[in-house]
């Protein structure tokens, strides 16, 4: 059973994950309306997996007699200048989970909830991955420049990444 606080802090990362997956969706869409058909496809993707993420908590939360609760979703921006400007956006982004999941197993371990410690390392190896990911695309990005064609190549690259689940 998880106490009180821990569904609460549960619940508020479960508004997080949603929003991501909007903020991704809403990236998804500026790739489509900008002839990124490679960069929509990856955040399509990106945006369901997180949503996946929050699907994850739910269920916990409800397995372990809490209650899990539907999020309002605030507004993402729609608006982006450009796919580097995107790609900053969601490490930035995803740095600021982690520090949210890292806080979360802070309290877990005061509270001496290992179960809930132990469920939260999936999302721990998560945020590294997702981390990971962003900083290496960055860095190809880069290490390529942004002009009108090395920026195809870079579509190119985004529309052949796979799910990772
Ligand atoms: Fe960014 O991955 Fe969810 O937690």
């Amino acid at each position: 059973m998880i106490s009180k606080s821990i569904e609460k802090a549960l619940n508020e990362q479960i508004a997080k994950e949603a929003y991501a997956s909007f903020y991704y969706l809403s990236m998804a869409s500026w790739c489509d309306n900008n002839r990124l058909p490679g960069g929509a496809k990856f955040f399509y993707m990106q945006s369901d997996e997180e949503l996946a993420h929050m699907k994850k908590l739910f269920v916990y939360i409800n397995e372990t007699g809490g209650h899990a609760i539907t999020p309002a979703i605030p507004q993402p921006p729609n608006g982006y200048k450009s796919i580097e400007e995107i790609l900053g956006l969601t490490l930035n982004h995803e740095i600021e989970v982690t520090k949210s999941i890292n806080s979360l197993v802070d309290m877990c371990l005061k509270e001496k909830d290992y179960s809930t410690f132990n469920f939260l390392q999936w999302y721990v190896a998560e945020q590294h991955e997702e981390e990971h990911l962003f900083q290496s695309i960055i860095d190809k990005v880069k290490l390529l420049g942004g002009d009108a064609k090395n920026l195809f190549w870079i579509d190119k690259e985004l529309g052949s990444m796979t799910a990772r689940g």
